[in-house]
């Protein structure tokens, strides 16, 4: 090799790098992708936090979508940000909230009381909770049939949930004071054929 091709070779060499230089590492236009960030620091979006009652908002816990929220407090809220009302017409703003369908009672927090209501019967017939704690049943269709689970006593009047058929809801609300509570299918006809059952508060 004559020193004129090594010339020749340094000076395409040379050309090369400064045409990449000019053009090769140009910054993508458009938008950049933004690194994500990373947990805890600001601009991350947090994970839901779930506990064993629900999942944690700025409102509260809330057991299912559209459930009334648990505050840290231990009250199950209104929007109003005052305790729920449990003697009130069922789905007024006092009232506990009935959650949208839940897709399957599984994904209901694992503290639901966790029921099934057919035309073979409630099941469980009964549950026991602790006085003035918040409750979440969690209300099923067995069947393919409507079902309303609704107290006997007009003091809980207000706790009421309307499942379609194979459908599941939920609702909060605090216990009442101890005693025995007894429930039934508002739905012509079910309580008679035996859709009831008793919640017994200590
Ligand atoms: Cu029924």
């Amino acid at each position: 090799m004559d020193k004129k091709t090594i010339g020749i070779i340094i000076a395409v060499i040379v050309v090369i790098v400064a045409l990449y230089l000019a053009f090769g590492n140009k910054p993508a236009t458009g938008p950049v992708a933004q690194p994500a960030a990373a947990p805890g620091t600001p601009g991350a979006v947090p994970e839901p936090v779930k506990t064993d009652q629900g999942t944690v908002t700025p409102q509260g816990v809330v057991a299912a979508t559209g459930t009334s929220p648990i505050a840290t407090s231990g009250e199950v809220l209104a929007p109003s940000g005052k305790p729920v009302k449990l003697d009130v017409t069922p789905g007024t703003p006092e009232a506990p909230q009935q959650s949208n369908p839940v897709a399957k009672p599984a994904d209901l927090p694992s503290k639901t009381v966790k029921i099934t209501m057919s035309s073979g019967g409630i099941s469980p017939s009964g549950f026991t909770v602790k006085a003035g704690e918040p409750v979440t049943i969690g209300v099923t269709s067995g069947d393919s049939q409507t079902h309303v689970f609704k107290f006997d006593d007009p003091s809980l009047d207000a706790v009421a949930v309307g499942v379609g058929p194979g459908e599941t809801r939920a609702i909060t609300f605090p216990a009442p004071k101890a005693g025995t509570y007894k429930f039934h299918c508002d739905v012509p006809g079910h309580s008679s054929r035996g859709e009831v059952g008793e919640m017994i508060v200590k």
